[in-house]
């Protein structure tokens, strides 16, 4: 690795923002080291492009083994590495999951966090590393009268945190503030709200309906289930997110920021917009969209309008129920509204995002029809094709 640049080491990099963080870094003409687990099979594909031949000179990309579980682990690998910087992106991000493993979320999620710190602390690195952690919208819990005045939530919001994803969460945003008062670490917290990108998991809420608007109209899928279709999020995309994650590392004396568009949209919305860029346009059954309560079963009609997007759009059976409502996405608590102000971030970091919603969404349909139309070329071809669903 070259001696003379800055050196970032990432965890999570082998997950959507480590993706795009890494990229960004390396642009900036960073060493960038990353924590990846050991997994039975292949689980690096949205970093597989920055790889080069370890043996090559000059080589900037470096991945260690490692998991934020083993203290151990963790000391040795920012020892050997010496980062300027850490980004603590590690983690068991699913929040309908943590339900399922909360001790594991509060391992890795919570004391993880503290792992990162005290391994800094270990090994006198105060002064040189700066870090940051991955803090979440999730920890205001969708409170509304917890919102500021003008009906946001902001970095003097209170927390009340609705799922063991949450609650691991706080842990490692205090923990991370206490570290900073206490030892004098240059530690932040973004409090980012959701971001999305066509590299987001599939069993997020948006990819799984682009991925499902685009089967549809390609006739791969005739249905979709789905969880709360009611809930609200304040969506950005990622790229532009993993930029403020950089600059707040960037400044004088070490911050929290939150991160976040200032808009809101429910599920149910970006349904229809999401289809609407594959030619198809939902109904509900017998009624308008907006009198739908949030836990019936819901039919949807799907109908088709001339657009030009006709070409994408095959064997689709018109007017066939598509969409239904699956209590089994329910959460025992969920979070029905989250939307931020990032006035903050925008006027000491000068952060802007260059995506909205309607880039965002545009994107993610244009790579997953891309995606099945593949899918669909190699099974012509006589490969088999097996991808998941949620
Ligand atoms: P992803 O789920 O895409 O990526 C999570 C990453 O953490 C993956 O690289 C995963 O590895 C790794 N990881 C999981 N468990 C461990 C472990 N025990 N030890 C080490 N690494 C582990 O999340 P995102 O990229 O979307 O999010 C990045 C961070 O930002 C997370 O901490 C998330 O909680 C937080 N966040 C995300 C928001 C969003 O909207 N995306 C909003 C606010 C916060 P593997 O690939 O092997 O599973
Ligand atoms: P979230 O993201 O819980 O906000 O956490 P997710 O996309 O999972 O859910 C958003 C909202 O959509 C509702 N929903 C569904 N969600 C999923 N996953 N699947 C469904 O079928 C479905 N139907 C409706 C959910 O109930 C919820 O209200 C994300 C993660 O990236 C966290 O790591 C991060 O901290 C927060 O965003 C900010």
């Amino acid at each position: 690795m070259n001696q003379n640049k800055k050196v970032a080491l990432i965890t999570g990099i082998t997950g959507q923002d480590g993706s795009y963080l890494a990229e960004l870094l390396l642009e900036k003409g960073y060493s960038v080291h990353g924590i990846k687990r050991r997994a039975s099979s292949f689980n690096t594909q949205r970093i597989d492009h920055l790889y080069k031949d370890q043996h090559e000179n000059n080589v900037n990309f470096k991945m260690h083994y490692g998991d934020l579980t083993d203290s151990t682990n963790l000391i040795r690998i920012i020892q050997e590495t010496q980062p300027d910087e850490i980004y603590n992106l590690g983690a068991m991000s699913h929040v309908k999951v943590s339900f399922d493993s909360p001790e594991y979320v509060a391992n890795v999620d919570g004391i993880g966090t503290l792992r990162i710190l005290e391994a800094v602390r270990i090994l006198g690195l105060e002064k040189k590393t700066r870090i940051y952690q991955a803090s979440t919208s999730e920890l205001y819990g969708g409170m509304q009268e917890n919102k500021n005045e003008y009906g946001f939530y902001d970095e003097n919001s209170p927390f009340y945190p609705r799922s063991p994803y949450g609650v691991a969460k706080i842990y490692g945003f205090w923990i991370t503030k206490n570290y900073r008062e206490a030892y004098n670490l240059f530690a932040c917290n973004g409090i980012l709200f959701n971001h999305e990108s066509p590299r987001r998991g599939e069993t997020f809420v948006t990819r799984k309906i682009t991925r499902a608007a685009a089967k549809i109209a390609l006739g791969l899928q005739n249905e979709l289930f789905m969880g709360n279709l009611d809930a609200q999020r304040d969506w950005g995309h990622a790229k532009d997110y993993v930029e403020a994650m950089w600059r707040i590392l960037q400044q004088d004396t070490p911050e929290d920021y939150v991160i976040a568009t200032g808009l809101t949209t429910r599920v149910r919305d970006f349904i229809k917009m999401a289809f609407e860029q594959v030619g198809l346009y939902l109904r509900f059954e017998g009624s308008g969209v907006e009198e739908v309560g949030v836990l019936d079963t819901i039919n949807f009609e799907v109908y088709q309008k001339t657009t030009g997007n006709e070409n994408i759009v095959s064997s689709l059976q018109l007017n066939k129920v598509m969409i239904k409502v699956d209590p089994n996405y329910f959460r025992p608590t969920e979070v029905d509204l989250l939307i931020g102000d990032p006035t903050k971030a925008k006027t000491k970091l000068g952060w802007e995002p260059k995506y909205n919603l309607q880039t965002l969404v545009e994107e993610m349909m244009v790579e997953d029809v891309k995606l099945f139309q593949k899918d669909i070329h190699l099974t012509k071809g006589g490969h088999t094709v097996v991808r998941n669903v949620e």
